[in-house]
């Protein structure tokens, strides 16, 4: 049997490292994690875009281990809110708070507003290897529930039914969430680049 090719995944986050490790199974590439290294070290997002913050953890990890990186920056766009939390995503709610912190204060935020509440997820994903650099995006449209709904997935999922469906991304599992959404579309397009040999 022939060793598969291990490329790191640069999050902290296991809710995309799951996702994102069923997305490369069957595939001649093993995605290593963080945890498995034993170094999840706390890197400063201090882009203003999903590109430049995915691209700005991939190349702290690389500079780290000097192997092949993935990274994902991913967040929530609202219509109704701006385009907020957007990049925020991760902390919109403060410093430390809680994915149900930040799923209170979209509620609370919305209140004001008609329903349906339009938003849609968006993810960035980055492939970096010390020479190549690849991007691609992925976006999922939907809508923001006011009630939290289901016990799976993370972040917003709770409060979140993408188009054409009437469930939340928490009562989907995995399988079903990869069929559809920001992530898995980053990261499929990402991921026929690198099998192809493109990269
Ligand atoms: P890493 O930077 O370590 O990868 P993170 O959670 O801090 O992990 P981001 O900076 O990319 O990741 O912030 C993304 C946030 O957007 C995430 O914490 C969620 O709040 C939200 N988000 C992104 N994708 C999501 C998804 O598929 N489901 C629910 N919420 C999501």
């Amino acid at each position: 049997m022939t060793k598969p090719k291990q490329i790191i995944f640069a999050t902290g986050n296991k809710g995309k490292l799951a996702e994102v490790k069923k997305i490369f199974e069957g595939t001649e590439y093993e995605i290593i994690s963080l945890y498995e290294l034993g170094d999840v070290p706390e890197i400063i997002e201090d882009g203003n875009t999903f590109e430049a913050n995915s691209f700005i953890k991939a190349k702290a990890i690389y500079d780290i281990h000097k192997k092949p990186v993935i990274a994902d920056d991913s967040g929530l766009e609202i219509e109704q809110l701006d385009g907020r939390p957007g990049v925020y995503a991760a902390r919109y709610a403060g410093e430390n708070c809680t994915y149900d912190d930040n799923n209170r204060k979209v509620i609370s935020e919305l209140e004001e507003f008609h329903e349906p509440h339009k938003a849609r997820f968006v993810c960035c994903a980055v492939y970096y290897d010390g020479q190549n650099k690849e991007v691609s995006f992925g976006y999922l449209p939907g809508k923001i529930i006011n009630e939290f709904r289901g016990q799976n997935g993370f972040g917003y999922d709770p409060i979140f039914v993408p188009e054409g469906f009437k469930q939340t991304l928490s009562e989907m599992n995995i399988e079903e969430k990869n069929k559809m959404s920001h992530r898995a579309e980053a990261f499929n397009e990402l991921k026929e680049k690198i099998i192809s040999g493109h990269l």
